[in-house]
């Protein structure tokens, strides 16, 4: 029972309201067909896991068996609505195919076998590698899409622990650049804005965010305020015809590679317009004047021979974003997966504190998540860096946490930036990283350059850990296959991409022996016997609720500090923004509206990084250019992207998402709704490109880079012209598994055809810009063999 058609229309029906109101409540619910509301026996809290909106919502229970989900109506972030993909995905977990018992890799072939067996083999690795080569062969890769007590638990065995550095999450390719960005401009991770920031802005601008299709419940609330009286305008900068795009009062498609370029021009005219805030540049800020003179040359005309985007337009968003009274930005993968993401992210920043929108009603900067829990992988060091936005490069931070952790200083990783995804994958090709613990992710679909990828999984030298809910594309070159709980069957807390922290129960019982990810990582510790510096267990939790507890204690007195929470207050409260304090009992909206930085030497996360080399400044550096803590005015010149189209690849293409699927597919592809609405690939192309290459809509085309091909039938639209767009979700199977094409037909994975590069300062690889061809292959047949 569904009481809309999500499907067909994502967001709903319109519930305007006008700026300074409070958004109406719509609940928004689907229970599996034949259930009603009256046969649900039970309605137990969580948060969706299918994007980072963190959408509060209930779900309902019969027969210990999830037999639907309905949105929360007092939760402060979706005020009831759920999106698509959170009204059908639940059902996933109840497939057929779910990972029951652990797999151990025996004579080459992966064999069902216990616990106990699968533990100790890994158990048994770690402690020979640990012996042999050192806490360097071991390496962790995980995610954001698991719950903040799994992740601190995994940071503490690794840095307090094991004492390796390589241990970062698949938020590399997601939001790296938002915490880059952040640390750069006001020295710390942690989002100014909020939600409702939404309700209070006159103008709204959305650089490479497709909100309409990755945040729906989020755009829904965009929409009725453009329903609405005295609507906002809104600012799109995207190169495809997306539905922000089509809804937008300006909208910029600039050439993939240009967005630097683009935001010096915008910032030039938004400067020559004098649209600045004196006194909060003044008081709050130091750099200014490096930007004014870095952009000077960056007149709209001049944009307009880099970007390809009308000078005249230039100057029409500038004017918009110089006239708002109330802005609100958000930034995602359109800036974040290309090269210069960094620098082009801070721009955004440096747009806000020109104009001094910060911090008030209206006035906000979301660098934007994408994933439910990404805010927590960073948060808790699961990225690398050190637990509670400390600073690797400042001692005393890594003192506090040693005490925190009751370890020594020097058992903590921290002669050097910690290590990066990609760098991880590198090391485990030559041969220096000799196991490697994956949870909640799919890298043998989701990193770039998919045959390099696949190799490196499949090592000899390379013992593979998969933890995961299905057998993966990347599960099938494990050594051990651990089957995880997920949600609803487990409890934890999720924090989304406004610092809003919900509790997510555990509502029926995980299939077969499939354990929480925490109960996984705790009996890690167990089996190794991790000792802190008085001989008690490093590990002192024992489930969620205690894990929570260590993790306040951790984030007491940072930033992100979560000393005023417990899971009584988030079961009464419901969703709940850090920081939240005894000062603070009901937790903070918006950061930074007094003009105060988490950004002074002693205090900040990162002295930051040079944006063109990614070279970490040093201590002395920072304290000189920042002494009393304000936000940094980071300027940066636009340079050619690494790939650009030659004659041999004269397209550009980029990859993303589509509304009904999630990723790889893994959950959405496994809701029947979901996988039927976007059952397979397609190729987007504008009409140009498509005449030129004699393809018809639907005609089935290749499309190759440097690196391999894929093919897929042809969708034509507004596309601009030059670019490609590939959706990244599908890999080799469809679902349950084994029953797509599989790997002997011809590729249709987006990252067969992405390099191995990355920005370099947050070190997030280049899913946006490479130099492509097509060619027409025929008419569009059933797939074909290799
Ligand atoms: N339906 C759905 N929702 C999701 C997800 C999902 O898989 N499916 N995933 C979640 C996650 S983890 C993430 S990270 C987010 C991602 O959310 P988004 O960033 O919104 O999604 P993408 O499709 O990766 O990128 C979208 C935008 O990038 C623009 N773009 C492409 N190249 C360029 C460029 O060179 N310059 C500019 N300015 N724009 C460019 C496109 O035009 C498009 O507007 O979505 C989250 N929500
Ligand atoms: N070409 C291209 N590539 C991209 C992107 C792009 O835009 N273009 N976007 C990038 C981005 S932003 C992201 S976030 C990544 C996403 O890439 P991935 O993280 O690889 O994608 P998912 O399909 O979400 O994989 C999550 C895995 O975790 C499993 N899982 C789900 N819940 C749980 C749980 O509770 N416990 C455990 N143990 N496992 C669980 C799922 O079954 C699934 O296999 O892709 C990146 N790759
Ligand atoms: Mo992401």
């Amino acid at each position: 029972m569904a009481d809309r058609d999500s499907i067909a229309d994502p967001w709903g029906a319109r519930t305007p309201y006008g700026p300074g109101q409070r958004w109406p409540v719509r609940v928004d619910s689907h229970l599996a067909a034949g259930t009603g509301e009256e046969d649900v026996q039970r309605w137990v809290p969580a948060a969706s896991v299918l994007h980072s909106n963190g959408d509060a919502m209930d779900i309902a229970v019969r027969d210990g068996r999830i037999v639907g989900v309905r949105g929360r109506a007092r939760d402060r972030v979706n005020h009831g609505r759920l999106g698509p993909k959170d009204l059908f995905g639940w059902q996933a977990n109840a497939s057929p195919d779910r990972l029951t018992r652990p797999l151990v890799r025996d004579g080459g072939r992966l064999v069902p076998t216990d616990w106990d067996t699968a533990m100790d083999r890994i158990v048994a690795r770690t402690r020979r590698l640990l012996a042999d080569a050192g806490p360097s062969a071991l390496g962790f890769y995980t995610t954001g899409q698991l719950f903040l007590e799994e992740y601190y638990t995994l940071a503490v065995i690794a840095h307090g622990g094991l004492g390796t550095a390589h241990l970062d999450g698949n938020t590399r390719l997601c939001t790296a650049t938002a915490a880059e960005a952040l640390k750069e401009s006001f020295g710390c991770d942690g989002q100014p804005g909020s939600y409702s920031d939404i309700d209070h802005a006159d103008v709204i601008a959305l650089f490479g965010h497709n909100m309409a299709e990755t945040q729906t419940v989020l755009w829904s609330r965009v929409l009725d305020r453009l329903a609405g009286p005295r609507p906002p305008a809104l600012v799109c900068v995207a190169p495809r015809p997306t539905p922000v795009a089509r809804a937008a009062t300006v909208h910029l498609a600039p050439l993939p590679g240009t967005n630097l370029a683009l935001m010096n021009g915008l910032l030039h005219a938004v400067i020559a317009g004098g649209w600045l805030d004196h006194d909060y540049l003044a008081a709050y800020t130091v750099g200014f004047e490096e930007l004014r003179a870095r952009v000077a040359p960056c007149t709209p005309e001049a944009t307009e021979a880099v970007c390809d985007v009308p000078a005249v337009e230039i100057r029409r968003a500038a004017a918009v974003l110089g006239g708002a009274r109330r802005l609100l930005s958000t930034v995602l993968q359109g800036f974040y997966q290309s090269h210069q993401a960094t620098a082009a992210a801070v721009q955004v920043n440096n747009l806000h504190l020109l104009r001094g929108m910060l911090g008030r009603p209206g006035c906000g900067v979301l660098q934007m998540n994408g994933q439910p829990s990404a805010q927590n992988t960073r948060e808790c060091g699961a990225n690398g860096d050190l637990p509670g936005f400390r600073n690797w490069a400042n001692d005393a931070h890594v003192a506090e946490l040693a005490r925190v952790w009751n370890v020594e200083p020097e058992r903590i990783p921290h002669y050097g930036p910690p290590t990066h995804a990609m760098r991880m994958l590198r090391y485990a090709e030559q041969g220096s990283l000799r196991m490697l613990w994956v949870s909640g992710t799919n890298p043998a679909v989701s990193l770039p350059e998919l045959a390099r990828v696949r190799a490196i999984l499949a090592r000899d030298s390379l013992f593979l850990v998969v933890q995961d809910l299905y057998l993966t594309e990347t599960a099938r070159f494990a050594d051990v296959v651990l089957p995880a709980a997920t949600w609803g069957e487990k409890t934890g807390t999720l924090t989304n991409a406004d610092r809003t922290v919900h509790l997510s129960e555990k509502a029926v019982e995980p299939p077969g022996e499939a354990r929480p990810d925490l109960d996984i990582f705790l009996d890690y510790a167990a089996r190794l016997d991790l000792r802190d510096r008085d001989g008690g267990p490093l590990v002192h939790w024992h489930d969620a609720e205690s894990a929570f507890a260590a993790w306040r204690e951790c984030s007491r007195g940072r930033p992100c500090d979560y000393s005023g929470l417990s899971y009584p207050l988030l079961r009464e409260r419901g969703g709940v923004q850090w920081p939240c304090t005894a000062d603070r009992p009901d937790g903070t909206e918006r950061l930074y509206a007094d003009g105060r930085f988490f950004s002074a030497p002693d205090q900040c996360e990162s002295y930051g990084r040079d944006l063109v080399t990614g070279a970490p400044f040093e201590e002395t550096d920072y304290r000189a250019l920042n002494p009393f803590g304000r936000a940094v005015i980071r300027a940066a010149d636009h340079l050619p992207p690494h790939e650009p189209p030659t004659a041999d690849h004269p397209l550009v293409l980029v990859t993303g998402r589509t509304v009904h699927h999630f990723h790889t597919r893994t959950k959405t592809g496994r809701a029947p709704e979901l996988q039927a609405a976007a059952p397979d690939v397609w190729v987007e192309l504008a009409s140009a490109d498509a005449a030129a290459a004699g393809v018809a809509a639907g005609d089935l085309v290749e499309v190759s880079t440097a690196r391999g091909y894929v093919r897929a039938p042809a969708r034509i639209t507004g596309i601009r012209p030059g670019v490609l767009f590939l959706p990244f979700h599908y890999g080799y199977w469809d679902t349950p598994a084994g029953s797509g094409p599989g790997p002997d037909t011809a590729p249709r994975a987006a990252n067969e055809l992405t390099p191995t590069d990355w920005d370099p300062a947050s070190k997030q690889p280049l899913f946006k810009t490479a130099a492509a061809r097509l060619r027409r292959v025929g008419p569009t047949a059933p797939r074909e063999a290799r």
